[in-house]
């Protein structure tokens, strides 16, 4: 979620009450209450971002409203439950997701068109729509010649192919986008997001407060900054099955300058939906986990994977569109890892080792063969002898 809005022209963040209040506060910078970050930010910039507090999901006519009230140029959408792994953790977890995710992409289409308003969606989507088996070939931005039965030729919406519920979700959403812009004609971008790592942005590090979290744990974190973090504990690196997965990568700060380019870019009326790849470079887990070990000293450690999903796979990905708008992508770099690390080691007092194993299991096949991982196993370094995982 991005919090900067002051430096944009006129733009409205909503927030899900769930996403807003979310789990996994153990190791969270969540201390600060989002109306303390607003004033921390006016304190630093001398802007002012407004908080109000609705459910995208359930309070459609505040919702509506607070469009109408606003009347905001551009409105950006991170309302998601945004975590495969707590979206594959239990019945409940997936029927949260499909009905807080879908039904919240639906509301805002409908809401956007009831306040009679032309405003610019610009929602947070996943590379995880095109899916994670071998491509075969470079990955476009968003549309893909096909060549149907009969040899014609058409330029579609690249077939869905998730990997979790919560990847399911973006798919669904890509429907609804490319319904209500062709039946409405809502200017619509969708954010082809890879996955997050780092910490800070330029903003938040003018002032602790700015900073809203950290997540390490396994329904939570992400990746890298959960290696980063594995390793700044001493905590042998948590790679799941052969760490074969290639996946793409984008640094926090770029996550904010493409939203900023995203909304000063947005489609004209009646463009089919703008689609970006919103990633720096592709690179393979257990490369990564060799890259942390490399600077940490801390061996990588493969585990039964708690996920179903390819044990190799290439990726190939087009990020042209970010580029040739002014993207100069960060890429993995130890240099910027020592940030993450620095924080890490800052707020050490607060893990829960408990939580660093995988807790969400995609099936009964991977819970079983995951059944020996032992949360009690995993201690951090300087507290006692690292024990590692059965
Ligand atoms: N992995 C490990 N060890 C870990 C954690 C993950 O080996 O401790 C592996 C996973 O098996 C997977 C890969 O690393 O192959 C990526 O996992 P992840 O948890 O970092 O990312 P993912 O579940 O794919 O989803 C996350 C966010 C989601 C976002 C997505 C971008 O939860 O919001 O959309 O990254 S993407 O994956 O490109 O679709």
């Amino acid at each position: 979620m991005l919090y900067l809005i002051g430096s944009w022209p006129v733009c409205l963040l909503l927030f899900s009450h769930l996403n807003f209040i979310s789990s996994s506060l153990n190791f969270t910078f969540l201390k600060f209450h989002l109306q303390v970050r607003c004033q921390a930010w006016k304190e630093v910039s001398g802007k002012d971002i407004k908080f109000v507090n609705l459910d995208v999901a359930k309070d459609y006519d505040l919702l509506v409203q607070l469009l109408k009230e606003e009347k905001p140029d551009s409105v950006v959408h991170f309302a998601e439950q945004r975590a495969a792994p707590y979206s594959m953790k239990s019945s409940k977890g997936k029927r949260y997701t499909v009905e807080n995710n879908v039904a919240g992409a639906n509301n805002l289409c409908c809401a956007v068109i009831d306040s009679e308003l032309d405003i610019h969606i610009v929602h947070l989507g996943t590379m995880g729509v095109y899916g994670y088996g071998t491509s075969g070939g470079e990955i476009p931005e968003g549309y893909i010649d096909v060549t149907l039965p009969g040899g014609r030729t058409s330029n579609i919406l690249h077939p869905a192919y998730p990997g979790s519920v919560y990847h399911a979700t973006k798919c669904l959403d890509a429907i609804l986008w490319q319904f209500y812009q062709k039946n409405d004609g809502l200017r619509i971008t969708d954010l082809h997001q890879g996955i997050v790592w780092g910490t800070n942005t330029p903003q938040t590090k003018l002032d602790e407060r700015l900073v809203n979290r950290f997540d390490y744990d396994g329904d939570y974190g992400t990746v890298l900054n959960r290696f980063l973090m594995q390793g700044a504990m001493g905590v042998p690196l948590t790679v799941y099955g052969t760490g074969g997965q290639t996946r793409g990568f984008i640094h926090i700060s770029d996550t904010a300058r493409c939203l900023e380019i995203a909304v000063n870019n947005p489609p004209k009326k009646g463009e089919r939906v703008e689609i970006f790849n919103q990633i720096a470079e592709t690179a393979r887990v257990r490369d990564i986990a060799q890259m942390v070990a490399d600077l940490t000293g801390v061996e990588a450690q493969f585990l039964p994977n708690p996920r179903q999903e390819a044990d190799e796979n290439e990726l190939d990905v087009s990020n042209r569109k970010f580029c040739n708008l002014g993207l100069d992508p960060i890429t993995l770099d130890a240099g910027l890892f020592d940030e993450v690390t620095e924080v890490v080691k800052k707020y050490k007092s607060r893990c829960n080792p408990r939580k660093i194993l995988p807790a969400s299991f995609w099936n009964k096949k991977r819970a079983e063969e995951c059944a020996n991982l032992d949360p009690n196993s995993i201690v951090i370094k300087d507290d006692e002898p690292t024990k590692t995982a059965a």
